[in-house]
């Protein structure tokens, strides 16, 4: 399986082509616009998401609310587009006097992007930086989620720090639906109601002082059977797979899997999970201090991931820079942005390790549709249940 995602943040539209999605996978285009809309919401979010409502268009790939097997399009066009199609027009010549950008922002990719791909406006560079590009792969990991659903593999995201305020709450063993329950209805998708209004608070004084503020939010995948991702070589190991997919989400400066950093602080005894059996059960850890991964391989407890995303670059109140035209001293550019996009990114952590997971279960189990799919993994489930 595989995708790419095209398009700028203000022109005319964001596209995915996705292939080796399996045949005969029901999707209807609700719920990729349902998790549009997710990524969407979120306390802290500027003036652009009230121009945009996320809506997909599918082009190929899917008919009569079913994948064909063939490579899926997916279009969510940028309603922004009317306000901007003169600046980002691909036609040369455009009447307007088109007014380039040449003060960088510190922590965007501004300054290396112009340099590296020679642009004296940097907004050819800030149009694709964007995370406006993160529409196209909620829209994709929709589809992987869709798909993991079927086979019961279910992922969910919530924030679990915003600023300096963090919530105690952890995400409850066994069935954790009621809490993320809970997390939809918070506007900044934490679980425990008090801590989303400190984050919110966090939020405003942040957006009073012209600042902005990152945060942290953890992702759980329950339903993985043991043995997906190898030991084997690097680049087939699932910690490393799962710490790329959401290091490529932008602003995310640090990832964790399990106690993360916090293990390297404590003596093995109170970092590894140790083993047992039952009847019922089979074999199970007694903790999941590992996050479900050991040795590059899903263990069998659900997977428990963190990422951690800087503050937005933007600032209303800006950072010192130099004028790339006369490299004097001045103030960075100020671009209309957001003030916190951690709900945000606590939906792109889904979707991107679901696609993560949906492509390392393919590589597993093959097939070219969902019935050989799951035929396949019930077999290896009988299998691992009886040793
Ligand atoms: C972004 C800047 C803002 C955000 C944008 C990401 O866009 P604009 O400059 O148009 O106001 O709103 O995020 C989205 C558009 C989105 O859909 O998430 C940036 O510089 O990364």
């Amino acid at each position: 399986m595989r995708y790419l995602t095209a398009g700028e943040s203000h022109g005319p539209a964001l596209t995915a082509v996705i292939e080796g999605i399996p045949a005969n996978l029901p999707l209807a285009p609700d719920l990729i616009n349902g998790e549009l809309a997710r990524r969407q919401m979120g306390y802290g979010r500027g003036g652009r998401m009230l121009i945009e409502k996320d809506q997909v268009e599918i082009l190929s790939g899917i008919r009569n609310g079913s994948t064909l097997g063939s490579p899926i399009t997916l279009q969510i066009r940028n309603r922004d587009w009317i306000n901007w199609e003169k600046i980002m027009s691909p036609l040369s010549g455009a009447e307007i006097e088109i007014k380039k950008i040449t003060r960088p922002r510190p922590g965007h990719a501004d300054l290396s992007g112009s340099i590296k791909y020679q642009q004296g406006d940097m907004r050819n560079i800030l149009e694709r930086s964007s995370a406006r590009e993160t529409a196209a792969r909620v829209a994709v990991g929709a589809i992987a989620k869709g798909l993991l659903r079927e086979i019961g593999v279910f992922v969910w995201g919530h924030v679990v720090a915003l600023g300096n305020v963090q919530t105690g709450k952890t995400i409850p063993d066994g069935e954790p639906s009621e809490f993320f329950n809970q997390v939809e209805k918070s506007p900044v998708r934490c679980g425990d109601p008090e801590t989303s209004h400190k984050m919110m608070f966090a939020i405003d004084q942040a957006k009073a002082t012209g600042d902005t503020l990152g945060g942290i939010f953890e992702i759980m995948i329950a339903g993985i059977p043991i043995g997906l991702g190898s030991h084997v070589h690097w680049d087939r190991k699932l910690d490393g797979r799962l710490a790329c997919a959401l290091m490529s989400i932008q602003g995310i400066k640090g990832v964790e899997i399990g106690l993360g950093f916090q293990s390297a602080r404590l003596p093995g005894s109170q970092v590894h999970d140790e083993i047992g059996y039952s009847q019922a059960k089979g074999l199970y850890r007694m903790t999941n201090r590992a996050g479900g991964i050991e040795g590059g391989m899903s263990n069998g407890e659900p997977i428990v991931l963190r990422g951690a995303m800087k503050p937005i670059p933007t600032l209303i109140k800006p950072l010192n820079t130099v004028d790339m035209e006369n490299k004097c001293p001045v103030q960075a550019q100020v671009e209309r942005s957001d003030v916190c996009a951690v709900p945000a990114a606590s939906v792109i952590g889904e979707a991107v390790t679901a696609w993560e997971i949906a492509q390392l279960v393919l590589e597993k189990f093959g097939g070219d549709t969902m019935a050989e799919l799951k035929e396949r993994m019930e077999e290896y489930r009988k299998y691992v249940k009886q040793v």
